[in-house]
Order: C-alpha cells, then structure tokens, then sequence
C-alpha cells in the first residue's frame, strides 16, 4: 500500500504549525510569529485562509464560524525587558475578510502562557512558573502564573470556570497597567457618565473599552438569553448608534469597522453576585463576557458617578484595598479581584482565574494559490 505523504509535501497547500488551544472561554488558533510571513497583508491573508474565510460558516477554515471560535495568537519572544514573550492578538472577521488588532483578548491570554512554556519559549519552574506577557495590542502586561509541577505544564486540575464543562488547572492573570489600556484614561471621555441618544452610558477602559448601560435604559431586563438579544434588530441597531458615537467620545475615532468598544447592558444580580452583564462584542452577543471586558465592567463598580451606581451590590468603599467582584454573565458568573491603591479610590491592579489547554497541535494547510482578500 502506498504510504500518504505527509502534509508539508502537498505541493499546492502552505503547511504552518499551528496549536488550537482553549483560553478561558474562547478558542484560537496559535503560532509561532517566525512561522508567519513577516509582511502584514501576506500574514493577514495566511490567517484568513487559515481559518476560512470570507464564509460566515468558515467550512474552508479551521475557525468556528462565531467571533470567540475566530480568534488568533502570535507569540514570540520579547525583547522588551520588562515581558518573557510577545502576544499579538487577532480578531479574525471571517465574513469581512480583515484581521482586527484593535483589541487584545484576556481569555486567550490565559493559554500564552502554557502555549509559551510547552514550546520552550520560556524555561519552566519546579512547581509554578511566571510567564511575563507583553501584550502588543495595547502595550500592556500580564503576569501569568502556570502551574509547572515537575517542571512541566499541569493542565488538569479542580478549577471550574463559567462556561466550559469539568475542570482544570488554574491559571492566575495579574494585571498592573492596563488602565486606559487603548483609549489612554480610565474614563475616556473624562466624565464618570455621558448622555446619548438619550441613554446614560459609562464609556471605560480598564484592559478593555467597554460602554455601559442600564439594560432598563433599553427597555429590556438583562436577563434575557444571548440568542434572545441577537434576534432584537430593533435593540441591537440602537446599541450600535450609541457605540458609534461612543467611540469617537472615547477617542477611538470612527469604529463602525473594529471591534471596540465592546457594549455591556447592566442590571442588578440575580444570583448573589454584584451585578448582571450582557456583552455585545460588538455586535453579537456573548456567552458569557470576555475577561478584559470583566475588569472594566468591574471597575466602574469602584468609580463613583457612574451607571453602576445604585445597581451594583457593592457600593465604593475607600476603606477597602481589595473588592472581589462577581460578574453574573448567561453563562455563570467571573469574579475580578480589583487591587486599589493606598487611597483606596484609585485602581492599582487586577486579579482573575481562568484555565486553559491545547486540544490540537500540528500543521493547518492554507492553499498556496489563494488569492490575498
Ligand atoms: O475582553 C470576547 C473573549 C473576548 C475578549 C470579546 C476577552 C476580553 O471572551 O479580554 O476575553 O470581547 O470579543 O474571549
């Protein structure tokens, strides 16, 4: 019987060694940035074909045909003294055949550090290791503690997330400067709160740009199911209105074509924890909420004047230099632990757990003759 070549010698497919890892509650697509074209345009188009586009289905592709199964990472070492590892992000939007680099993603994050240390990237500890994470999106950092008995990466373990079955080992995010991260201040627009088209908002960047509202604000509870939301055009077109004019308040300029701001509705818990979410990411929505998008949520929480006020369980409080914060999602719940500083009014830092694991290593075959978008 004849054997099968392998992959690399297909004569009209690219062979790029690739990783699908789960980070938190989204999945991507992860690389090696010196097994990428170097130029931008031929490196967008390799991950465009890589994960099948422009087809909303992504049958051509290895992506899941929803924007947190669309994601891409890019790792490689830094040469920042201050990071172990670079990590460029990548929203991949299939149907409009663009790589969006606004954001970065936290949930995918939480798998850099596992992916960094099983490729060597960064020498493991005997029983915990610290990845430093330059995240070049928006030139913050990341420590991510990985848990490394034996001096390898221990994937299982009894931590549970919202959002995806069973356990796994903890990873811990600690972030310290991620405070107005892409817009340059924690409230962009130098108000606590703004009005548009006649709703409240509160337009934050704490990791992640982020508009709030009151769900009530929009004539729904906030505790409507995602798919529930996704079929009120009516509802969805005001959002959309509100995050245009949102981002150019925020200094993001015109966003009709990114992915920031991202939109939360807000309403009170329903289930013991300090406030109810609903993320429109920007224009689908969430499962559950991203992680970068917690912590803004999160942080309005601690920041007087704001839509939260009222509405969240948990009322600022100076006295406190720590505020463990459940954020109720469809899902479950994610709870950010926000570090103040010794004034107890300022945001000195913030904490979270997530878990994440490889589930495929090998090559993804992107065809040669594929035309650039
Ligand atoms: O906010 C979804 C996700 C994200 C991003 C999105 C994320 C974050 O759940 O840091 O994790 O907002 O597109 O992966």
């Amino acid at each position: 019987m004849p054997q099968e070549a392998p992959p690399d010698t297909v004569e009209d497919l690219v062979a790029l060694p690739c990783v699908l890892m789960r980070g938190g509650t989204s999945k991507a697509a992860f690389f090696h940035a010196k097994d990428l074209p170097a130029e931008p345009a031929a490196r967008d188009a390799a991950l465009l074909a890589a994960m099948g586009h422009p087809d909303a289905r992504q049958i051509d592709g290895i992506g899941g045909g929803h924007p947190l199964t669309t994601k891409v990472a890019i790792v490689s070492p830094s040469a920042d003294p201050r990071a172990d590892v670079d990590y460029l992000f990548g929203q991949v939007v299939a149907t409009e055949s663009r790589v969006d680099y606004a954001p970065t993603c936290g949930n995918i994050l939480s798998a850099v550090g596992p992916f960094a240390l099983d490729e060597g990237l960064v020498h493991a500890q005997e029983g915990r290791s610290v990845v430093r994470i330059r995240m070049v999106n928006t030139a913050s950092y990341c420590d991510a503690v990985v848990q490394t008995p034996g001096g390898r990466v221990r994937y299982a373990g009894d931590t549970a997330i919202s959002g995806v079955p069973g356990h796994g080992a903890p990873v811990e995010l600690r972030f310290s400067d991620i405070l107005g991260s892409s817009c340059g201040a924690l409230l962009p627009t130098g108000e606590a709160r703004d009005r548009i088209d006649g709703v409240d908002v509160t337009c934050i960047d704490n990791g992640m740009p982020v508009v709030l509202m009151r769900a009530a604000d929009l004539g729904v509870t906030g505790h409507e199911t995602p798919a529930a939301l996704d079929a009120d055009a009516g509802l969805k077109a005001r959002v959309e209105s509100i995050r245009l004019q949102a981002g150019l308040r925020m200094g993001l300029g015109d966003v009709s074509a990114r992915v920031v701001p991202k939109m939360t509705l807000v309403s009170p818990a329903t289930d013991g924890g300090a406030l109810g979410t609903r993320t429109f990411i920007p224009r689908k929505c969430h499962d559950a909420i991203g992680v970068l998008g917690a912590v803004s949520v999160a942080s309005a929480c601690v920041v007087p004047g704001t839509v939260m006020e009222g509405l969240c369980a948990i009322a600022p409080d100076p006295a406190r230099r720590l505020h463990d914060l459940s954020v109720e999602h469809p899902t479950g719940e994610f709870t950010v632990r926000l570090l103040m500083d010794d004034t107890g009014r300022a945001i000195a830092g913030a904490a979270l757990l997530r878990t994440a694991r490889p589930l495929f290593r090998g090559q993804v075959l992107v065809p040669a003759t594929r035309p650039a978008p």
